[in-house]
């Protein structure tokens, strides 16, 4: 969350900076802005729109520059008004912008207050400027290691000075930033992607680096103020963008793009073999005697789907946590455990931050299942399995969310062959229906116009209740949160069988109870359960599949997947809910693919 980009040139770069803002701006929408070194002084321009109107604020004013820096803002301290927008001045000398959240920002702001600063924002950001100002020794690089020393919290910086015009210096704690390297010049960014085009030499900056960039050179100390050498990485980001083609929206292409994401993800597994996920991993297997999966919102659903798969099909324990929660929750760690952390942009501050917390409590085992090679999830774990989704822009996760699960059915099947609990014959049939699972996933998104007479009545709700058993609870879950997500109705999801004990008071003739309803083991409970919904009045819309063998009837709303998948089931019924959640969304006239209020990778607490 929030988007950094800074440069130091000789050529202008405003076409850079607002380039690699577009490119980020998936990260926060609620505000952006631009601030250059002009004839010795500082200029910025910030607008609460989107960066395509910055864009014609900075055309229209002739905005340019050989050194600044840019932002795109996920609001967490002040509403996302134009004053709380970044870059943040102080005494017109320095020129900030910061990506995380200072803890000890009160205490700061006391502090500057005193010494004669005026706030004109309430972000926890403001303090950080008038600190760097306050400290400023002439050496701006010098002058940041030491503001960096009074800062709590997590923080990605990059700032400049009036007085410095050929620099910029850049910081990171807790929050990602990393180099770009260029001849004659050099820039700073939260994701290398932001500067695709422009350099493809990239450092990953480490927790506690302070960066000196100047024209000319690329200065690196660690927490310690020790010069340090950061590895340059050639590395081919993909610009983002990515064609709409015939969709009106990107989160109905990568809906639609679901069977190219899974076949590519599972291109080349002919055979179950743990190597799958590293060289390590059969020994790791080996040793391991249950798995511990951290994960946030949509990849959390990932990992309680797989706590089924697992425990079925390897016969090896999971315990499934909320990243931000068991980060910070007295646990009792199991070293014999295997951490695997989902997530899609590798970049999930409360996801990392679990990962290095279980590290600590001396979990040394760790697989991550991600969708981007180069993120510090992948940097930070021993195994991982990238899904290759491919760049999801829509901030509601589809693809990401599919590609996931084929990975974590993968690691059950992987888990079960190095545990001996997966015969030739099972794994062989597995591997049949994971390649078989692109066209039933094409039949499924044939569905859409059934599915968009359906989203016509959702439209006028309020509220939407969302039913699975076992394996499908998670994706009813997941269904609950994509519909809330992007088209601002209330949806709870629970298992059905839960519903007697609370839930079925909220049921009446208003209430749509959305049902996942393959033929399973539980489908018999689920028929009851649908029945109890039917006598309070309430309105069925079920997902059967073709052996669910459910009529539609009077307030029994019917839609047939038309095969039934057994195990790999999930990955076919969260189709509809999100074809749902979109259509739904769509007929209320919402942001569909920047929702109000959230943010896609999620790097702040
Ligand atoms: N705390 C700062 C930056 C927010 C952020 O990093 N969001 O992802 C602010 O509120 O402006």
């Amino acid at each position: 969350m929030c988007g950094i980009v800074g440069a130091v040139a000789q050529r202008n770069i405003t076409p850079i900076l607002v380039e690699g803002l577009k490119r980020l701006e998936y990260r926060g929408y609620d505000s952006c802005g631009v601030a250059l070194h002009v004839d010795g002084k500082l200029q910025r321009s910030r607008s609460t729109s989107r960066v395509a109107d910055l864009e014609t604020q900075i055309q229209q004013t002739a905005l340019s520059g050989f050194t600044g820096i840019a932002h795109t803002r996920w609001a967490t301290h002040g509403a996302p008004s134009s004053s709380n927008a970044h870059p943040h001045f102080s005494r017109d000398r320095i020129a900030l912008v910061h990506n995380g959240i200072i803890e000890n920002h009160e205490e700061l702001r006391a502090e500057l207050q005193a010494a004669g600063y005026v706030f004109e924002s309430q972000t926890d950001t403001e303090v950080i400027a008038h600190l760097v100002d306050h400290l400023y020794t002439g050496d701006l690089f010098e002058t940041v290691q030491q503001a960096v020393k009074r800062l709590t919290g997590a923080y990605a910086i990059a700032v400049f000075c009036r007085d410095e015009p050929h620099r910029v210096v850049g910081a990171r704690q807790g929050s990602p930033l990393i180099v770009g390297v260029g001849q004659g010049e050099n820039f700073l960014a939260s994701d290398a992607m932001a500067l695709a085009g422009t350099t493809d030499q990239i450092i990953y900056l480490e927790e506690g680096d302070v960066v000196d960039l100047q024209l000319q050179r690329c200065w690196i100390v660690d927490v310690n103020g020790k010069a340090v050498q950061r590895e340059v990485r050639t590395v081919h980001a993909h610009t983002g963008a990515a064609e709409l083609g015939p969709y009106r929206h990107y989160m109905q292409k990568e809906i639609f793009e679901q069977p190219r994401a899974i076949g590519d993800t599972l291109e080349g597994v002919t055979g179950i073999m743990p190597e799958l996920f590293g060289d390590k991993a059969f020994n790791i297997f080996k040793q391991i005697d249950s798995v511990l999966i951290l994960a946030c919102g949509t990849s959390y659903y990932a990992g309680l789907t797989a706590k089924y798969w697992i425990e079925s099909i390897a016969k090896v324990t999971v315990n499934v946590e909320i990243a931000s929660e068991y980060r910070y929750r007295d646990s009792v760690p199991n070293p014999n455990s295997l951490v695997v952390t989902i997530s899609q942009s590798g970049e999930t501050a409360d996801t990392l931050a679990a990962l290095k917390h279980a590290r600590a409590q001396g979990m040394q085992h760790t697989l991550t299942i991600c969708n981007v090679a180069t993120s510090a999830m992948v940097r930070e774990c021993e195994l991982s399995y990238i899904t290759r989704a491919g760049v999801e822009v829509g901030v509601a996760s589809t693809k990401a969310f599919t590609t996931q699960l084929a990975a974590l059915f993968l690691l059950a099947l992987a888990l079960a062959q190095t545990k001996g609990r997966l015969s030739d014959e099972q794994e062989a049939e597995h591997i049949k229906a994971l390649r078989h699972l692109p066209v039933a996933i094409s039949a499924v998104l044939a569905l859409e116009p059934q599915i968009i007479a359906w989203a016509e009545e959702f439209a006028r709700k309020e509220n939407a209740l969302f039913l699975g058993r076992g394996l499908h609870y998670p994706i009813a879950l997941e269904g609950a949160l994509k519909l809330k997500e992007i088209s601002y109705i209330h949806a709870e999801a629970y298992p059905a069988g839960e519903l007697k004990h609370g839930p079925l008071a909220l049921v009446t003739k208003e209430m749509p109870v959305v049902t996942v309803a393959p033929k399973d083991a539980l489908i018999e409970k689920l028929k009851s359960n649908m029945q109890e919904v039917r006598a309070r009045g309430g309105e069925l819309y079920v997902f059967a599949d073709a052996d669910s063998r459910i009529a539609p009837s009077e307030g029994v709303h019917v839609i047939r997947l038309p095969e039934h998948y057994g195990q790999l089931s999930p990955i076919l019924h969260v189709v509809p809910l999100q074809l749902l959640a979109y259509h739904t969304a769509l007929a209320r006239g919402t942001d569909v693919d920047k929702p109000r209020n959230l943010a896609k990778s999620v790097t702040v607490e």
